[in-house]
């Protein structure tokens, strides 16, 4: 993928059985591991990897409702949604940060993202088509996002668990937002809640997918807990997600599109139908229905900022220099 080559300077040099043990008793201790602390190299390209992947996420996640602020059907809705994009903007630059703090830059991993080599959640790749996605999108999506980032928030490396903890004060507005959405939309009229219902119809399967795939099939899941890095695994988050999110359909009169969705009462939780993994495997691999949009689009974006990178690296330099010669 797309970490590999960004650690140049990562060595394995010390990662003999002694010093991988020492590291594994500090994780179980629950000590924070600190950008300028040893770590083995795995541990540190995991979080390049991860930490990439997610502020990606963050940045490409804004233009799926950044294409409807225009559009939104009034000035609270309006102040509401671009206060949530421009949110979703800082989350994904506390993660470059966080990831900067392990070797990497912005640049490097803006660029990975552009040439189509670095991954960002499936989710982004679906269109927005109506009014309803805005809700659906908070309720769902971010609702997927919180009970994935909670655990984060004692992921074992700091820089990342302490952006977690503002990340998800934020996705829990957030969440509360599109669900108030969807909310107004199926107590209104028969058209607003059918908006509503279509919306849930085509939202509520790559919601679950967000998770990632089965645990058989998830190559990172066991390395990671092991490191503390994930807490939960992708199966078990989407479970939790799922039993706290179908209450949630119920009281607001929508049917989730799931015809096996049913209660378990030996598991206490809801059995679900079979996700269509050929999908996921497809959009992950860049053939969602978006996909070349959201690059575009980001592509655009990075080439118009040009311009503000190079005149504010400019005004440092000056400032360093107008330092040098007072000293
Ligand atoms: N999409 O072995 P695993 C948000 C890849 S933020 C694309 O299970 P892992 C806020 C995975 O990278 C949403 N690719 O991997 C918001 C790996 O490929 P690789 C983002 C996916 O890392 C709301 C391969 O499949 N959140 O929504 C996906 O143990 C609204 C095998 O998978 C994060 O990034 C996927 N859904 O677990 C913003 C949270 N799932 O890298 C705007 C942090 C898996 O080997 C609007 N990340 N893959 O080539 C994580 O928790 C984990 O990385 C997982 C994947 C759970 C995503």
């Amino acid at each position: 993928m797309y970490s590999q080559g960004l650690i140049g300077s990562d060595t394995s040099s010390e990662e003999t059985p002694e010093f991988l043990a020492a590291f594994q008793k500090r994780i179980d201790a629950e000590e924070k591991v600190e950008p300028n602390d040893p770590m083995p190299s795995g541990y540190r390209r995991t979080l390049v990897r991860q930490i990439g992947q997610h502020a990606h996420s963050e940045i490409v996640g804004m233009l799926p409702e950044g294409n409807w602020i225009t559009r939104a059907p009034t000035l609270r809705r309006k102040a509401a949604l671009l206060a949530k994009v421009q949110d979703e903007g800082g989350h994904g630059l506390y993660l470059y940060s966080a990831a900067e703090t392990l070797g990497v830059t912005r640049k490097q991993m803006t660029e990975e993202l552009l040439e189509g080599r670095a991954k960002y959640s499936s989710i982004f790749n679906y269109p927005t088509l109506s009014w309803a996605d805005m809700g659906t999108i908070g309720w769902l999506v971010d609702g997927a996002a919180i009970m994935n980032q909670i655990p984060l928030c004692r992921c074992s490396f700091g820089p990342y668990a302490r952006a977690m903890i503002r990340v998800c004060k934020e996705e829990s507005f957030h969440q509360r937002q599109g669900y108030e959405i969807v909310m107004k939309l199926a107590q209104g009229t028969p058209a607003q809640r059918e908006m509503a219902q279509d919306s849930l119809n085509r939202w509520w399967w790559p919601s679950i997918m967000m998770f990632g795939p089965h645990d058989s099939d998830s190559q990172h899941s066991d390395q990671n807990m092991e490191w503390k890095i994930k807490r939960f695994s992708n199966d078990e988050l989407r479970q939790k997600f799922i039993d706290a999110t179908v209450p949630q359909a119920e009281y607001l009169g929508l049917t989730l599109p799931d015809p096996d969705l049913k209660w378990n009462e030996d598991k206490g939780g809801y059995d679900h139908g079979k996700i269509d993994w050929d999908e996921f495997w497809a959009v992950v691999k860049g053939h969602g229905p978006m996909a070349r949009d959201r690059i575009r689009d980001r592509r655009k974006a990075w080439e118009d900022g040009a311009w503000v990178r190079e005149a504010a690296l400019a005004h440092a330099e000056k400032r360093q220099a107008r330092k040098v010669a007072a000293e």
